[in-house]
């Protein structure tokens, strides 16, 4: 299976943060295959106050479940240091979401895909988008047509992966 995965960070060496999950996330069964740029951006959501992002997306091929690959996602936060504690959408070292993952339609209390989020962040269509510009979600939506919704939220290029 296809995938592309999300990556985030906004505490301590966020790039070293990104690399250790890009590494980390071929040791874990998910192949990278691609890598977008690294994209410093602006916080969005509930917490604003709080330190840029520094944001890239990978793609994978894999023959993990959907769930078993979370799992995987889920473990390897930890092992780059993030602890399951503090506000939603707050501060974090490393976050390692699912967003797409072939064509698989799926909504659970643990994973939703595709990811519910990708049409309203420019922080994860700009470096889906470097990976393939012709990216659709499975129902047909083309994500270079969501960009122009997002043109207010400030996502810079500052590095490779
Ligand atoms: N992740 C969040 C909440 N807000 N903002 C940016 N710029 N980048 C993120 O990765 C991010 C966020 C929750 O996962
Ligand atoms: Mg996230
Ligand atoms: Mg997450």
């Amino acid at each position: 299976m296809t995938g592309y995965i999300g990556l985030g960070s906004n505490v301590g060496d966020r790039l070293a943060h990104l690399r250790a999950g890009r590494e980390g996330l071929g040791r874990a069964g998910a192949e990278v295959t691609a890598c977008s740029g690294v994209y410093e951006t602006a916080p969005v959501g509930e917490v604003s106050r709080q330190r840029d992002f520094l944001n890239a997306c990978v793609a994978v091929e894999t023959d993990l479940g959907a769930e078993e690959l979370l799992d995987r996602c889920k473990a390897l936060e930890r092992e780059i240091g993030r602890r399951p504690v503090g506000p939603r959408h707050g501060p974090r070292p490393i976050d390692l979401d699912l967003l797409l993952l072939d064509d698989l339609e799926c909504q659970g209390e643990r994973l939703t895909l595709p990811h519910r989020d990708i049409l309203t962040r420019r922080f994860v269509l700009l470096p889906l988008l470097e990976l393939d510009p012709q990216l659709a979600l499975p129902d047909g939506t083309r994500l270079v047509d969501a960009l122009e919704s997002v043109v207010d939220q400030r996502a810079e290029r500052v590095a490779d992966l």
